[in-house]
């Protein structure tokens, strides 16, 4: 592998925690980048653009699902493990794009979506066929509930209700029997319970790494051990499902099969909804070699009401401080954080978190990344966000394609729900805001297809394109590169301690970041507010201004007296400032 960055020269192995001074990108790839005209991204596309992301400075991919799939879920009901699905491409092409990473000093990390298969899988087709099958016991079946009669209402062996909606349990004619899927029918739940079974999957992950990828991101990886098969409150399959008994036997059982013995270099993280600090940290602790972080949902829960995610409710900055502060506490000494504000299945961080106005859209966007990359942790950049990509707008239920929407929409309408206020639910949340083709250019596709897209194109490409952006020094890109190469060039940033300020404050995000004799000052006006003093010792402003989101002709003049350093600490709207002594 030729002259990698920092994190991982060839000649010298990458320290065991080498992703603590990498930057990660998401790429989905039916949105990224269109290289035969079908108007669905692939490989081949991304090939054509890994300049773009050398350019940005990002250490690692990952790569959300290519693999042969119905797409009943857009590639998280995968049918073959070891085979890339022809919308996406060929292995063929797959080890050429790895390869071509690889010499760009870009690692890529695959998605593992092992608590569920497609029910198109040969295993399941398998396990489905007869009670007697060898692989039955790869995935959960259970009998009508007592005293019901198969396939009858009520009849499903638990309440659960499954994450897109309606019964987590399919009635299977074939041998009379429910299955378990906790997301849709077509993707069963594999039941790890069973030996056989945890060696197929090792055994696929080092097909995997012997073909040269360097990690995984692991799917709703807290859910591969379940609890107890028993009713819940409201159906929520969570407090049986999720986070099981034997989930920490398991995870470190698969790094004993599959990781332990490897060069360093690799990179494992968890998807776990609804985890907390301390089975983070018990997750993430190096000593314990399960995962080497995972994903966290509590801050992108916070503007979830009582009524659940599509029950949107304001979000307070003092509450997102208080859940990210104690993320960042709770994992200071053993564990480690990732840090994200948007993927594939959140709405775009500007719209959500920003303010995505023209006017305060740019500043917004570069405010939220200052944050996000100089807390402790690895940050993930999800793939249009490097422009200030915004939500879509959707305008009516046809424009959007994602299965948890659709049924959403469908089951709320069906159960006497407002459908403008369903609708407007998933204009706000839903997760075809992070969906709508990558925009490349100004151009009717926005460069991302010849074809006609899978799903619209977002009208503001005009306005957001990388095109435009890649030689602009004010831009959001332009923001990013220097965020990145701040990571990789000051170890405060990959390692330095972290203390929140100002908790309390609705407008200011402000913290600093301390290693040996050096420290950083952060801080954000994350309002539209206009000019925000910020309350910390004035000295700071006579310190070194390593970074702003303010256009150089504006940047504020170094002052000259304390009086001038107080008035200097004053940050006009979206404004962010690192400073260093
Ligand atoms: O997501 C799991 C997950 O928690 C989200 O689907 C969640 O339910 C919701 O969309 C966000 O509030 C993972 C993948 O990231 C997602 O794309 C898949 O649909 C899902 O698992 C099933 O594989």
């Amino acid at each position: 592998m030729p002259d990698l960055p920092a994190t991982a020269q060839a000649d010298v192995p990458p320290a065991r925690d080498w992703w603590k001074s990498a930057v990660v990108y998401q790429i989905y790839p039916r949105s990224f980048a269109d290289s035969d005209g079908d108007g669905v991204g692939d490989l081949g596309g991304i090939l054509s653009r890994l300049d773009h992301l050398q350019r940005l400075g990002v250490d690692v991919i990952w790569l959300s699902p290519v693999y042969r799939s119905p797409m009943d879920d857009n590639g998280y009901d995968i049918s073959d493990y070891q085979d890339i699905d022809p919308l996406f491409g060929t292995l063929a092409q797959f080890d050429d794009l790895l390869a071509a990473a690889h010499e760009r000093g870009i690692r890529i990390v695959m998605d593992l979506v092992v608590n569920h298969t497609s029910d198109e899988h040969a295993w399941f087709l398998d396990s489905r066929a007869s009670a007697d099958s060898p692989r039955r016991d790869w995935y959960w079946w259970r009998p009508p509930r007592p005293g019901h009669v198969g396939g009858q209402p009520g009849a499903e062996p638990t309440n659960w209700v499954s994450l897109f909606s309606g019964p987590a349990w399919q009635w299977d004619e074939t041998t009379g029997a429910y299955y378990l899927h906790l997301f849709s029918p077509k993707q069963p739940d594999l039941n790890w319970e069973n030996p056989e079974l945890r060696e197929a999957v090792y055994a696929m992950m080092r097909w995997w790494l012997d073909r040269g990828v360097d990690g995984f991101r692991m799917d709703v990886i807290n859910m591969i051990s379940k609890r107890e098969l028993v009713d819940t409150p409201g159906g929520d399959p969570a407090p049986a499902a999720f986070n099981g008994p034997r989930l920490h036997e398991f995870l470190a059982e698969m790094h004993r099969e599959v990781f332990a013995g490897r060069p360093p270099g690799l990179l494992t993280v968890g998807e776990m909804p609804s985890s907390t600090v301390e089975q983070a940290r018990l997750h993430t602790d190096p000593a314990r070699t399960e995962l080497d972080m995972i994903f966290q949902f509590e801050h992108v829960d916070l503007d979830s009401g009582p009524g659940g995610k599509w029950d949107v409710v304001p979000l307070r900055l003092s509450r997102l401080k208080a859940c990210l502060g104690r993320w960042q506490e709770g994992l200071a000494e053993v564990g480690w954080n990732s840090l994200y504000w948007g993927n594939h299945d959140q709405p775009r961080a500007v719209s959500r978190f920003g303010d995505d106005s023209p006017h305060h859209r740019v500043r917004s966007a570069t405010a939220l990344a200052t944050v996000l990359h100089l807390h402790r942790g690895t940050p993930y950049i999800y793939q249009g966000d490097e422009l200030g990509m915004t939500n879509a707008h959707f305008a009516t239920i046809d424009d959007f394609r994602d299965i948890e929407a659709l049924n959403h929409y469908r089951t709320a309408v069906a159960a006497g729900a407002d459908p403008v206020a369903v609708l407007d639910a998933l204009r706000r949340k839903g997760r075809d805001n992070a969906r709508t083709p990558m925009q490349w250019d100004a151009s009717p596709g926005a460069g991302f297809s010849s074809g006609d897209p899978w799903i619209e194109v977002n009208a503001n490409h005009v306005e957001i394109n990388a095109a435009d952006q890649v030689d602009d020094p004010d831009s959001v890109f332009a923001h990013h590169q220097r965020l990145i190469a701040l990571r990789h060039e000051e170890p405060v940033v990959a390692h330095g301690d972290f203390t929140m300020l100002l908790p309390e404050h609705e407008q200011l995000y402000v913290f600093t970041r301390s290693l040996g004799g050096r420290e950083l000052l952060v801080a954000a006006n994350l309002s539209s507010e206009q000019r925000v003093p910020v309350d910390v010792p004035a000295e700071w402003a006579r310190a070194e201004l390593v970074l702003t989101n303010v256009p150089s002709a504006a940047r504020p003049s170094q002052p000259d007296d304390a009086d001038e350093a107080a008035a200097a600490l004053v940050l006009g709207p979206w404004e962010a400032r690192i400073y260093r002594r």
